[in-house]
This record gives structure tokens, C-alpha cells and sequence, in this order.
């Protein structure tokens, strides 16, 4: 059992693994930045030691920094949180060799989904319904004319270290191949140091639906369901809701057996999310996570566990705390994301909170690390909090949501909590039928 584990992150997600380890009986250690040095992760911890100057690079993505400040407080366990360097193998590997636990996948397992032709053709042999595409990687742009005309146009030319959005080029027709491959190639090149690329047919309009699992490492796994996380402004989600509006529990089941199956033939340890695209009533594959996600509260509403507890429990060695039948899904969560962001553009707005109220009651949970007077700093990413609420189905949810945005208050910055009173009086929005082009499209009809 571990009796103290050390946080390699800062923010909401840092005191949610605070309030996990804090519940099981173990101490934690805060790392922060200079720039983090008054910020609620560092009071909340029951220790906080210093890893440098606030640029990431320097603080929050220093592995020696981090290392020896496990060294130092003798924790035994590191949770990376999401972002920063929670899918770094590289850094999981150094982490073992010092005899620290990561809480998480073991490094090959994030090395084999961090490179996106790896990621499918793993999920392909494992029975996961995948894009139809080229088989692993295009070398030239002969290769590259050859496979859209199997598969037709349009394609989608996208970078094996991409993912998240990052590194992709559309060709509608033959005469746009040779430059969007081209232009893949040396934007991955420049990007990422790799400039291998792979081809998929591109779906017009379909949903961002994701798979949560969870593997014990020792080749048992479940799913928990979906979420739909189409509402992405420039691949940043803001809106994730569980389950997904269209999505059956006769689908779920199946699709979710899928994805169990296949994480636990791998021996998958801890938290995992399976992105699917979602068109015509099929499944395609994209890329799987393999950390815990900022959405990872709609699915902890639904089904009732706490998943940070859950991933503390595998890396200890224990079981899960339940099994697939264990899991039923209950009622309708929704997550909006609130970012220190001014509209219409979007633009960073870091300052001083100078009053901030957490609306409360039955349903609702405010996951955020502001209090009156922080000073949030203009080095990181600007997501402020997290409003989940959870009603006995989609129509309560909204009403709920709407009911604790009236209750929160965050002032002394813009924020982009206007944006979701204006969407819930959005039909669309209402009656979950949107796709991941439609944000975009209603941002540039109403605050463009
Ligand atoms: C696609 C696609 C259409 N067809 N792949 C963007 C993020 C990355 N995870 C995958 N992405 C996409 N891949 C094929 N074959 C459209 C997107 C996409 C998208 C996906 C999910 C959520 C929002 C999106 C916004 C634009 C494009």
C-alpha cells in the first residue's frame, strides 16, 4: 500500500487526486512551479515542494525536478494527472527505474498508442473497428494517389506522432492529393520530428464518441460506457455529456465488450479512453488515451465510482473495486468546460478572481482550484473549472446545468460561462443533435 504519493500536476485535476488519496488514507506531495506558489493544490496537499521557474518546461515537465522531489519526500507513487507528462514513456520509464510506481499504463503500452499507425493496427487485430485506410504508413505520394482511389476520396492525411487534432490534412478530390500529402509529410516533419504519415477516409459529419476502460494490468478489464464529446471548439472540447444522446444501451454493451476485450488482452493497467468517430450508426476508431481525461466526471457520475481511486488501487497491485456487471449505467451527467478566456476570440484573459461563488445542491459538482483573490498565471492552460451536473436523465441534467450557471459567480476575469447559457437555449443543443462540426458552425453564425 502506498503511504504517500507525489501529484505531477497542478490545478483542478491535482486536488482531484488530492481528494482520492486523501479518502484512501494517503499523504500527498504537491509539486509547483514559482508561479504556482499560492495556488490551492499547494494549501490542499500535506506537503508542496518547489520545481522551478513558471515556464512547463522548466517546472511541470522537468523530469529530474520531479524525480528528485520524489526522492526528497519519499513518495512512492506518482500521479501525472492529464496533460503535462502523463503520456510520456519516456518519463514512466525513468520513473520505474527508480523504483517510483507510475499510476497509470506501463510505458510500452503508451509508447504503442502515442504512435497513431501502432495505435490502429493494434486495435485492428484486437477486433476494434477502425477508419478505412491505408495499412500502417504511406511512404510516397505514388503509394499515397493509389490508396484514396481504393478507398475513395475524400481522405484525410494524418501524422503517426499527431493525434488530438494535430497534424492533419483533408484532400476532397484527386487534384488536391499531391499537396495535401506533401504538406502533411513536411508539417509533420517540422511538428514532430517524424514525418510518417497514414491515410483514412474522411467522414463528413459524424460524432466524437469515446470509450472509457479500465484494465487491473493483469489481463482483466472493463468499460464504462460512452461519452459524446462532439461540441470541440479548434480540438478543444467544451461541452461532454454521458451517455451519449444517441447511443443505445444495447450498443453500448456491444461496443464497450469490444473495447474491454481488446485493453485486457493487452494487459492494459488503469484508465483508458477509445476515441471513436460515430457516423450512419458505426464505429471507427481513431485514437486511444491512456490517461485519465478531464471529462472523466460525467462517466464517474454515471455509474457511481471514482475512477482516480480506482487507478491509485491498480498501480497498488489490488484488484478493481468492481466487476462489468457491477456497472449500470444511472441517469445523464454533463460537463461544461470553463476556460479565463474572453469572447467572441477566445483570447487568454489570466488575472484575479475577485469573487467566486460554486453553485451547490442535489447533482451538482464543481471540480476547480480558483478561490476569491487567486491570481491565475498566464503560463498555463486557461481551463478554470469543470461544472458537472447529474440528473435521472438528459432533460433534468440541462435544467440542472442550467439552474447552477445562475448560481456561479467568477468574477475579475472574462470567462466562457456566457457561451453555455447562450447554447442552452440552443435546440440543437436540447434535443442532442449535433455533430463535431456543429460548434464551429454556430460560433461563427452567432458571435462571429
Ligand atoms: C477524422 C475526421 C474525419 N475523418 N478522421 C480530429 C482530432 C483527431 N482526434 C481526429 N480528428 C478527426 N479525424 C477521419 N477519418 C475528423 C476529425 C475531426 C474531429 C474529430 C473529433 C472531434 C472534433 C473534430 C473536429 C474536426 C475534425
Amino acid at each position: 500500500m502506498f503511504d504517500k504519493i507525489l501529484i505531477a500536476n497542478r490545478g483542478e485535476i491535482a486536488l482531484r487526486v488530492i481528494r482520492a488519496a486523501r479518502e484512501m488514507g494517503i499523504r500527498t506531495v504537491a509539486v509547483h512551479s514559482t508561479a504556482d506558489a499560492d495556488a490551492m493544490h499547494v494549501r490542499m496537499a500535506d506537503e508542496a515542494v518547489c520545481i522551478g521557474p513558471p515556464p512547463s518546461s522548466e517546472s511541470y515537465l522537468s523530469i529530474p525536478a520531479i524525480i528528485a522531489a520524489c526522492e526528497i519526500t519519499g513518495a512512492q507513487a506518482i500521479h501525472p494527472g492529464y496533460g503535462f507528462l502523463s503520456e510520456n514513456a519516456n518519463f514512466v520509464q525513468i520513473v520505474e527505474d527508480h523504483d517510483i510506481t507510475f499510476i497509470g499504463p506501463t510505458a510500452q503500452h503508451i509508447r504503442i498508442m502515442g504512435d497513431k499507425i501502432t495505435a490502429k493496427e493494434t486495435m485492428k487485430n484486437l477486433g476494434v473497428p477502425c477508419v478505412p485506410g491505408s495499412d500502417g504508413g504511406v511512404p510516397d505520394l505514388a503509394s499515397a494517389r493509389k490508396v484514396a482511389e481504393e478507398i475513395g476520396y475524400p481522405v484525410i492525411i494524418k501524422a503517426t506522432a499527431g493525434g488530438g487534432g494535430r497534424g492533419m490534412k483533408l484532400a476532397r478530390t484527386a487534384d488536391e492529393i499531391d499537396e495535401a500529402f506533401q504538406t502533411a509529410r513536411s508539417e509533420a516533419k517540422a511538428a514532430f520530428g517524424n514525418d510518417e504519415v497514414y491515410l483514412e477516409k474522411y467522414l463528413g459529419a459524424p460524432r466524437h464518441i469515446e470509450i472509457q476502460v479500465f484494465g487491473d494490468g493483469k489481463g482483466n478489464a472493463v468499460h464504462l460506457g460512452e461519452r459524446d464529446c462532439s461540441l470541440q471548439r479548434r480540438h478543444q472540447k467544451v461541452f461532454e455529456e454521458a451517455p451519449g444522446p444517441v447511443i443505445d444501451a444495447e450498443t453500448r454493451a456491444r461496443i464497450g465488450k469490444v473495447c474491454a476485450d481488446a485493453v485486457a488482452s493487452i494487459d492494459y493497467a488503469g484508465a483508458g479512453t477509445i476515441e471513436f468517430l460515430y457516423e450512419g450508426g458505426e464505429f471507427y476508431f481513431i485514437e486511444m488515451n491512456t490517461r485519465l481525461q478531464v471529462e472523466h466526471p460525467v462517466t464517474e457520475a454515471i455509474f457511481g465510482v471514482d475512477l482516480v481511486r480506482e487507478q491509485i488501487r491498480v498501480a497498488e497491485g489490488l484488484p478493481m473495486s468492481f466487476t462489468q456487471s457491477d456497472l449500470e449505467v444511472n441517469g445523464h451527467a454533463i460537463e461544461i468546460r470553463i476556460n479565463a478566456e474572453r469572447l467572441p476570440d477566445f483570447a487568454p484573459c489570466p488575472g484575479r478572481i475577485s469573487q467566486y461563488h460554486v453553485p451547490g445542491g442535489l447533482g451538482v459538482r464543481m471540480d476547480s482550484a480558483l478561490y476569491d483573490g487567486y491570481v491565475i498565471p498566464p503560463y498555463y492552460d486557461s481551463l478554470i473549472g469543470k461544472l458537472i451536473v447529474h440528473g435521472r436523465d438528459r432533460v433534468e441534467a440541462l435544467s440542472r446545468l442550467n439552474r447552477a450557471l445562475g448560481e456561479l459567480i467568477v468574477d475579475g476575469v472574462d470567462t466562457t460561462v456566457p457561451l453555455f447559457h447562450a447554447l442552452l437555449q440552443d435546440p440543437d443543443i436540447l434535443a442532442g443533435t449535433y455533430n463535431i462540426h456543429w460548434l464551429e458552425r454556430w460560433l461563427k453564425e452567432n458571435m462571429g
